[in-house]
């Protein structure tokens, strides 16, 4: 059976290992891509008029129906939801396939997926096997409306199949299917590899903690470090790689599996990698293992200095002590470290902010500071928690499963447009931090010039990154360009002749 997946955005580890069992199971895949250049999924470059100049959609609509796939698969986030829905709209216009839906935004509302006509089955949860499932059945005329983790419908009435329980042997699962993006994606500049699946922490925000509600607290499991080490291997020589990514929710949980890993890591592989860190995690014996193992670089995430804040409204546990303590370790062992933070807490004071970027200024090895917006994903916690407080109404909880969510402004405070000058001075101030010295700091923040810093002009505070990327060795920042430039190269054509030969686009 042909299956054609249909896609916006960066790399997705779910569709290359989807696309890899389905391979194995005798299937044919293919990936019609929009790379949705300066697109909102952007955090970097979101520049909408280039969006529109760069946007594949017609492109990718030709490709698919071209094709012929029998099965087209889409894998949704909450915001490419809307886009999905479009694309999938215009192929059952144009061809016979069957449609089916996946990803974290299936999963979060999959009975709210399947209510629309051009989705003919939703997968929730773990893909792997009912993916294979589904293509099998079809592919033979057998029943598909009892097969697990699959939504469908028969004679208008919604059927649902509660998820299998998640794979236990992750080592079983071939390796990802990297060969799909390699067009869109420079693996020689960075190899993205997941060790483990799921988290084991569970904050209030994040969909980690929905997908271990549905497996019951069962869904964090982590591979061996054979399997890691084989793919790592095997890799190396097809892509000749010159960094990893190791993107697990947190990559040191285990000490017994870090020191085996990374040992071997040094040995066979030998080339820089970053992470993601859980401060409460990190100790000494942990930041010596990463640092001999050729950890350059740990993202955690902090998101505000208000403890009770973090404790009741993110339910995170970490103090503020763990956090100075772990930063601390880490400018021992000379790991540089990019931090997480969030605007747009409900609750949240100037002085949170005010004492946040003091905290900030004073940590020695700060790579990056990076500023998001609380958003709120549908059916998480913080999305029932922002309905009981009265925060967001019903017409919001409709919108966001609906994947027509914007960051969470609708917070009251933030609506406010003295809320939002402060807010965007601290975001400027935030960016340009490394930079500004310590006292400069103080004197901002004692006179509270910061809701003037929203007229720095925007230039100047991308300027002021690169200095702190010169400064801090941060090549991750210029290969970024790079990348970008090497995808706008070859997006260009496209965009020309759809320019040139004006087809009757989708928007
Ligand atoms: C690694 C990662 C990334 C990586 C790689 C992305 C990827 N999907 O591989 C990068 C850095 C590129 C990334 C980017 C972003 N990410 Co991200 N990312 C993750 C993370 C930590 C793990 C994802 C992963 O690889 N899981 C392992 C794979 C195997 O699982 P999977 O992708 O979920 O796919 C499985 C199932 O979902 C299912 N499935 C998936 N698709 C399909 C399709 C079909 C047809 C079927 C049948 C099944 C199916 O089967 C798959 C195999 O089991 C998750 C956290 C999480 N819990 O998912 C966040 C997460 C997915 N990211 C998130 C976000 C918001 C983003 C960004 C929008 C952030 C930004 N502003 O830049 C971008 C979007 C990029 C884009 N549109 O392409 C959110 C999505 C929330 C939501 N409700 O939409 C998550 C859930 C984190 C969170 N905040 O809770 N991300
Ligand atoms: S630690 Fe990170 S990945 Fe885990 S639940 Fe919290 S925000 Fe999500």
């Amino acid at each position: 059976m042909k299956v054609g997946f249909v896609h916006l955005g960066r790399e997705s580890l779910g569709i290359e290992y989807l696309s890899a069992v389905l391979k194995r199971a005798g299937h044919e895949t293919r990936l019609s891509l929009d790379p949705g250049l300066f697109g909102e999924n952007d955090n970097v470059f979101y520049l909408p008029r280039l969006e529109r100049f760069f946007e594949q959609t017609d492109q990718v609509l030709h490709d698919v129906v071209a094709w012929q796939p029998d099965l087209v698969a889409f894998s949704a986030y909450t915001n490419t939801y809307q886009w999905c829905l479009r694309m999938a709209t215009a192929i059952r216009s144009k061809a016979e396939a069957v449609i089916v839906f996946g990803g974290i935004h299936c999963t979060l509302v999959p009975d709210v997926v399947i209510r629309n006509d051009c989705v003919d089955y939703v997968v929730v949860g773990e893909g792997e096997e009912a993916m294979v499932d589904l293509a099998n059945a079809l592919q033979h005329g057998a029943p598909t409306h009892t097969i697990p983790n699959v939504w469908t419908k028969q004679n208008g009435r919604i059927v649902s199949n509660d998820p299998r329980p998640p794979i236990a042997d992750l080592d079983g699962l071939p390796f990802p299917d990297k060969a799909l993006f390699e067009k869109d994606v420079n693996f020689e500049d960075d190899y993205l590899l997941l060790a483990s699946r799921g988290c084991p922490r569970n904050c209030s925000y994040c969909c980690e903690s929905f997908v271990n509600q549905l497996y019951h607290h069962h869904f964090f499991r982590r591979r061996s470090v054979d399997s890691v080490m084989a793919e790592l291997i095997a890799m190396r020589k097809r892509y000749r790689f010159r960094e990893v990514m190791f993107n697990d929710a947190i990559f040191f949980t285990d000490k017994k599996w870090l020191r085996e890993l990374l040992s071997r890591f040094r040995q066979e592989i030998h080339v820089p990698f970053r992470c993601f860190g859980q401060v409460q995690f990190l100790d000494d014996e942990v930041a010596k293992m990463l640092k001999q193992g050729g950890c350059y670089c740990i993202e955690f995430g902090v998101q505000t200095m208000n403890e009770r804040i973090r404790r009741e409204t993110l339910r995170r546990r970490e103090t503020n002590v763990h956090n100075s303590r772990a930063f601390r370790i880490c400018d021992r062992y000379g790991l540089r470290y990019d931090i997480d933070h969030m605007f747009g807490l409900p609750g949240e004071s100037e002085s949170d902010h005010a004492m946040a970027a003091r905290f900030y200024r004073g940590l020695k090895r700060l790579n990056r500071l990076k500023c998001h917006n609380l958003t709120c994903f549908p059916r998480t916690d913080m999305a029932r928690l922002a309905r009981e407080q009265g925060i967001i109404g019903e017409g919001d909880v409709l919108a966001m499963e609906q994947g027509r969510t914007g960051d969470f402004f609708h917070v009251d405070e933030i609506r406010d447009k003295d809320e939002q000058r402060k807010k965007a001075g601290f975001v400027a101030l935030y960016k340009m931090l490394p930079l500004i010295p310590r006292t400069c700091l103080q004197t901002v923040l004692k006179h509270r010039w910061y809701a003037a810093l929203r007229h720095v002009p925007g230039w100047l505070v991308v300027l002021s990154q690169v200095a702190n990327a010169l400064r801090a060795r941060d090549y991750r920042f210029f290969l970024y360009f790079r990348y970008y430039f090497l995808r706008v190269r070859r997006s260009l054509p496209t965009a020309l002749a759809r320019i040139f030969t004006a087809p009757g686009g989708l928007r």
